[in-house]
């Protein structure tokens, strides 16, 4: 479970070059334009994000579109405790600078960015903040892009709703986000699933497929060809009942990201810093799909 670029194993050609001929010997630093980059769950406010590689990451890969599918500052960690090293403001500068420099940028707020929510609409520094978002990729397919904490009461319930019918299960979704709200006014600490995953492995698969079918079904429900969420850390990219289900991942154990190409295509990559390679940093690439 650990590291899903293992898991998957001869599909992920793990310290394979650049695809489209990037000349990682070069002495320059070597960069990838994408049509698309997809990342959630940076945790920016906690120890956990790996800023200094997501900075080597966006640095070296330009890209006309960057979605940030939520937890990108954590807000329920710093009312908590502050930290905010230089490294972080750095990650965010680099986004405004992006922005600035013609990216469309997307933010869909998460559960530990629910402040983020409330500005819904707006733009911060030419960042669009919407509470979902549908990207259409160059090949013309329809991506439903949300967090995906709507689903946590879904998944924490999946085994009964299974026997009930559908009215039922869309008041469990919409009930989700106000019971968590009042969860949060009461003083408990926010029912986050990628936290109880940590804690409970054996049944850890049940619930990430529970997730994962979810979403996929939501997304298909909406009539999008596929879906791209983050929230639970678990990167992946498979087809679920005709419905193309991409998680991004997440930058505090996998940096991950998922990205699109200019043909449209998609495929999850995997940054290797440098210090984990005789090199420099770089990204593995997944199978494009
Ligand atoms: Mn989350």
């Amino acid at each position: 479970m650990r590291n899903l670029f293992d898991a998957l194993g001869p599909a992920v050609h793990r310290f394979g070059s650049e695809r489209d001929g990037g000349n990682t010997d070069d002495d320059q630093l070597p960069r990838k334009h994408y049509r698309t980059i997809f990342i959630s769950d940076l945790h920016l406010g906690t120890p956990g994000c790996q800023a200094a590689a997501l900075l080597e990451f966006l640095k070296t890969h330009p890209s006309d579109n960057l979605y940030l599918v939520g937890d990108i500052v954590d807000g329920w960690q710093l009312r908590r405790k502050w930290y905010w090293p230089q490294s972080h403001n750095d990650v965010l500068q680099k986004l405004l600078r992006r922005a600035r420099k013609g990216c469309r940028i997307v933010f869909v707020p998460g559960n530990h960015d629910e402040f983020a929510r409330e500005f819904i609409g707006h733009q911060f520094g030419g960042i669009e903040i919407m509470e979902e978002a549908v990207h259409t990729t160059a090949d013309g397919r329809q991506l439903w892009i949300v967090h995906g904490d709507y689903f946590d009461a879904v998944v924490q319930c999946a085994r009964w709703l299974a026997y009930v019918g559908d009215n039922l299960y869309e008041l469990t979704l919409r009930l989700n986000r106000h019971l968590n709200r009042l969860r949060a006014r009461m003083g408990l600490p926010y029912w986050s699933l990628s936290a109880y995953l940590k804690h409970k492995v054996k049944s850890a698969l049940n619930y990430v497929t529970d997730f994962e079918v979810a979403v996929a079904g939501e997304a298909c429900r909406r009539g999008h060809q596929g879906v791209v969420c983050g929230h639970i850390h678990r990167a992946e990219m498979r087809e679920i009942n005709g419905i193309l289900y991409c998680n991004d991942g997440d930058w505090v154990e996998s940096r991950s990201a998922l990205v699109e190409y200019f043909d449209g295509s998609l495929a999850l990559v995997h940054w290797v810093p440098a210090d984990q390679t005789q090199g420099r940093g770089h990204v593995a690439h997944g199978v494009a799909v």
